[in-house]
């Protein structure tokens, strides 16, 4: 198949209403981080059954077009031999992969992070297409403050999601473009606002200028939200309306699909926001690619027991639901 009609078939494949992408991608530190919170020891065979027990829960392909996954789990099996992507096409789900390189400092700035990989990554790209994955993904961090993201931090990132994107495109992989807005601090979800659009004004920029092809690319972008230690909490229908405003200001319409990560607010919060966006038409698909909205509650139902599968992948599907209801804005809280 042409370069071009991979990545358009992959597009159309995960720009579906009522389906969203599950981010399974946590390094072995997150995910290290996530199981001992819930008393399992991080051991290899640990994460390969809890990433079993996601992608056996029965009837997702219902809700989920596609799975993030890492590098270790792309080259994992099902207890059945099955490799993970294999497994997961099988049930009409994509599989994507992880692809940056984690964070290292900006010299110069207070401690500022730019995302890393960008070294061989055309070669590992190549290697996991062979493995199957169909899109990839990569994370930028900016931290707001009185005076941060800084103009450097914004434009150093910006450039190098841009040059992933290329890359990935130029291999006939989808690229998720990530640029996160993070939710620590005091600031109002009016400075969030104008942080997020700045970001994705560059990043935007930054990708015509590396000639991604933006109707080829999945956004995903934090919520415009009030930090966690701010005085003032913005109200559900301030979260969607802001977002909403940002996206419209920088987001050109052509881009098919926006999956929101869920960025530390509690599932509900993620659900609700996402079903208020999607009560009315919008330019783009609006989903979602949460990791922790969909995970937190079926890995503590788990807690690692053999005894719990079941039920920890009945509480994974009815999140996805709700998630996949929020996306045609037909979700209600009394549903939880
Ligand atoms: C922001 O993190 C992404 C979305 O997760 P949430 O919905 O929980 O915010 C997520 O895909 C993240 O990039 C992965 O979990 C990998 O994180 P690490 O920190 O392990 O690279």
């Amino acid at each position: 198949m042409a370069i071009t009609d991979e990545l358009k078939s992959t597009i159309v494949a995960i720009a579906v209403k009522g389906k969203g992408i599950l981010a399974a991608d946590e390094s072995t530190k997150t995910a290290t981080k996530r199981l001992e919170a819930v008393g399992v020891q991080s051991t290899e065979e640990n994460r390969r059954r809890y990433r079993e027990l996601l992608f056996s829960a029965p009837d997702t392909n219902k809700h989920l077009a596609g799975v993030i996954l890492y590098e270790e789990t792309l080259m994992q099996k099902a207890s059945d031999d099955t490799p993970f992507p294999s497994y997961l096409s099988k049930k009409g789900i994509l599989p994507g992969i992880k692809v940056d390189k984690g964070l290292v400092k900006i010299p110069f700035t207070e401690d500022e992070e730019v995302t890393q990989g960008l070294d061989g990554l055309p070669e590992r790209l190549a290697e996991y297409k062979k493995l199957g994955a169909k899109f990839a993904k990569w994370r930028a961090v900016y931290k707001i403050t009185g005076k941060l993201p800084s103009p450097l931090a914004i434009s150093t990132n910006a450039e190098v999601l841009a040059r992933y994107a290329a890359i990935c495109q130029s291999l006939g992989i989808v690229p998720i473009v990530e640029p996160e807005v993070l939710l620590d601090g005091n600031h109002t979800i009016e400075r969030c606002a104008v942080v997020s659009e700045a970001v994705l004004r560059e990043v935007f920029s930054a990708l015509k200028r590396n000639l991604v092809n933006v109707k080829l690319i999945i956004l995903k972008p934090s919520m415009v939200l009030s930090g966690k230690d701010c005085p003032q909490k913005s109200s559900p229908e301030q979260v969607a309306e802001e977002t909403l405003k940002v996206l419209k200001k920088s987001v050109p319409s052509e881009v098919p699909t926006i999956n929101f990560l869920s960025g530390g607010q509690t599932p509900e919060q993620a659900t609700i926001h996402l079903n208020l966006m999607n009560k009315h038409p919008q330019p783009w698909n609006l989903s979602f690619s949460y990791a922790r909205a969909l995970q937190d509650p079926a890995m503590k139902a788990w807690a690692g027991k053999e005894e719990n599968v079941k039920k920890a992948q009945q509480i994974f599907f009815h999140r996805l639901k709700l998630n996949s209801l929020a996306t045609e804005g037909k979700y209600a809280v009394n549903m939880e």
